[in-house]
């Protein structure tokens, strides 16, 4: 029997401001060509509608999680995370995502692969792209998954239960070092820019040299295709600078701008994923935006002259809300170490069953 026949054990999660189909790792196939053609088939790719896959027509609705019982040590569960593309047939290891981590711890407990706590449960999971670990910690009363709750999350309606998500070693996760380029600064196409990897590669800029207010609507961004093709061309002269090569199949790196906060945060972002416009913002890639925001000279940095000092938790304005993470970093020491980084999240399950791919 082959897969189009049987179909394939799946969850779908949201989790974050995402939404993903989760996967135990045995039950896809080994091959990574074979896992890769099936995961293309089950989310409808190629198609920007995806009419006919469970994608939702977005980047961000079509992201895959693949978890396994880990062998390293003190750790619960391996996630491998794949960005698959929605009009191109394009599947990419190479970034993490920190809004489908949060659907991971939840998703091993329910698949039986670590045992829930009476109350709360912490899971250990390794990102298995970044090789670097990250701690979940959410409710489990009764030893079951609690997905009800009252945090509330800019971009999701409603509610839900708090996923803590506390980050170790996210340093360099794409490119090796935090600082991918050796330098807090660099100009491309006479445009300053800090390019920054604490989980996610980014390229920070401020709108105003993009010739933006840095408040623009995301719909603002999305129809305006001269920007995306500046962005493009921005971006891929920047991973050469990272030494992440040709990234034209790549989902990474991510250009965020920035600007002075309008809505009570600290900075209003506006972040290109890596072409089109985010309706929010990734976690990671917050995460990265703040870390290279506290280096002394980077871009950006200062906008942080205002930050109140002795909290390490920065509230991030996007087109749609606010993102609260939590990021300390030494920047006395060369190069800048970090000393902690997580953020809040909530996910929910939306279903779990047997998903067939088209031919
Ligand atoms: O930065 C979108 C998202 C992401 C990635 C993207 C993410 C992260 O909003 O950790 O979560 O940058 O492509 O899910």
């Amino acid at each position: 029997m082959t897969y189009d026949e049987t179909g394939v054990r799946c969850t779908m999660l949201r989790g974050g401001t995402s939404r993903g189909l989760y996967f135990e790792e045995r039950d896809l196939p080994g091959d990574a060509a074979d896992r890769d053609d099936l995961l293309l088939r089950l989310m409808g790719t190629p198609d920007p509608r995806q009419i006919d896959g469970l994608g939702g027509a977005s980047t961000l609705t079509s992201k895959v999680a693949v978890v396994s019982p880990s062998q390293a040590a003190d750790v619960d569960v391996d996630y491998l995370f794949l960005q698959l593309g929605v009009d191109e047939a394009t599947v990419s290891e190479l970034q993490n995502c920190g809004n489908i981590l949060a659907g991971v711890g939840p998703f091993a407990v329910e698949r039986g692969l670590v045992p829930a706590g009476d109350t709360e449960t912490s899971v250990r999971i390794r990102m298995v792209n970044s090789d670097s670990v990250a701690v979940a910690t959410f409710p489990t009363p009764g030893g079951r998954v609690e997905y009800r709750g009252d945090v509330e999350i800019a971009g999701v309606p409603g509610t839900a239960a708090p996923v803590v998500l506390a980050f170790a070693d996210t340093e360099g996760s794409a490119t090796g070092a935090l600082l991918p380029t050796g330098n807090v600064r660099d100009t491309i196409e006479g445009i300053d820019v800090t390019c920054v990897d604490n989980g996610m590669p980014v390229v920070l800029a401020l709108a105003e040299s993009f010739g933006l207010t840095g408040h623009e609507s995301h719909e603002q961004l999305a129809a305006d295709t001269a920007l995306l093709d500046r962005v493009d061309a921005f971006r891929r002269k920047a991973a050469q600078l990272m030494g992440l090569g040709d990234v034209s199949r790549a989902s990474v790196p991510k250009t965020v701008l920035l600007s002075a906060p309008r809505d009570g945060g600290q900075v209003c972002t506006r972040s290109f994923i890596p072409v089109q416009p985010h309706t929010s913002i990734g976690v990671l890639g917050a995460v990265s935006v703040v870390t290279g925001m506290l280096l002394p000279d980077s871009v950006g940095h200062a906008l942080t002259a205002d930050w109140p000092q002795g909290s390490s938790q920065v509230d991030v304005e996007h087109p749609t809300g606010h993102l609260l993470v939590d990021v300390a970093v030494d920047g006395s020491v060369t190069p800048p170490r970090v000393v902690r980084s997580g953020v809040v999240r909530t996910a929910r399950k939306l279903f779990d069953g047997t998903a067939f791919p088209r031919a």
